[in-house]
């Protein structure tokens, strides 16, 4: 393992401090009657991107690199969901409320579960988090400093809020972080569009980006 092939130059990757962040690909955000849809998004776009985070994952896999996933959901009793996150907008469904797959966003329910493609395997993290980044109210910080953790590649949904919230947060930490172009998704091309181009420009003020094809031949 070397340089990884990235944007806006290449990514000095560490073999003993890579680790890859999959971010909230759950049912959740993905399928039809979820938080994603009653939010009245297509929810169909992001679906595309599970064969390319799938490749990733077992690339990572394969490379006995560390694998850690992230969920955005509730507690049940909603005690750490504040009013101004579950009162904004006019979705059809407010997180909390029960829908097609169970309660919208709460732990344990069917749709806050990982896809099944890419569910964890024995001994990968599982960060539960109430925010969009996973710093906030988790022990996510704390699993990376005890893993040793200090590069970080990106995957998940969406690119634009729970990925980019995460990123900038990580590079606030410390830590170097690559965004995976084709395994990440916006409801919004556009800002998909956006966030990648705000992340790599001033010289990677927040992070690199790199296609999954340059980071799975990087790793090995
Ligand atoms: C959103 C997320 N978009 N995982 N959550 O509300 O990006």
């Amino acid at each position: 393992m070397g340089d990884i092939k990235a944007e806006p130059f290449a990514f000095p990757a560490i073999p003993e401090a890579l680790a890859l962040i999959v971010i909230d690909m759950q049912r959740d955000f993905v399928e039809p009657g979820g938080f994603g849809a009653s939010l009245g998004n297509d929810v169909s776009r992001i679906m595309k991107i599970v064969p390319d985070v799938k490749r990733l994952i077992e690339g990572f896999r394969s490379a006995n690199l560390p694998v850690i996933h992230t969920m955005e959901c509730h507690k049940p009793d909603l005690s750490d969901l504040p009013p101004a996150k579950r009162d904004r907008g006019n979705p059809s469904l407010r997180i909390g409320d029960e829908g097609p797959m169970g309660r919208i966003l709460i732990s344990g329910e069917r749709g806050t579960e990982i896809l099944s493609e890419l569910a964890p395997i024995d001994g990968e993290v599982v960060i539960e988090k109430p925010g969009k980044g996973a710093f906030y109210a988790t022990e996510f910080g704390e699993v990376l400093k005890a893993k040793g953790i200090r590069q970080l590649v990106f995957a998940g949904v969406t690119t634009e809020v729970c990925v980019q919230t995460t990123m900038r947060e990580a590079n606030d930490r410390g830590y170097e972080c690559l965004l995976a172009e084709e395994a990440t998704e916006s409801y919004f091309p556009e800002f998909k569009a956006a966030a990648i181009a705000m992340i790599r420009a001033q010289g990677a003020i927040v992070g690199w980006t790199a296609h999954v094809d340059d980071i799975l031949e990087g790793i090995v």
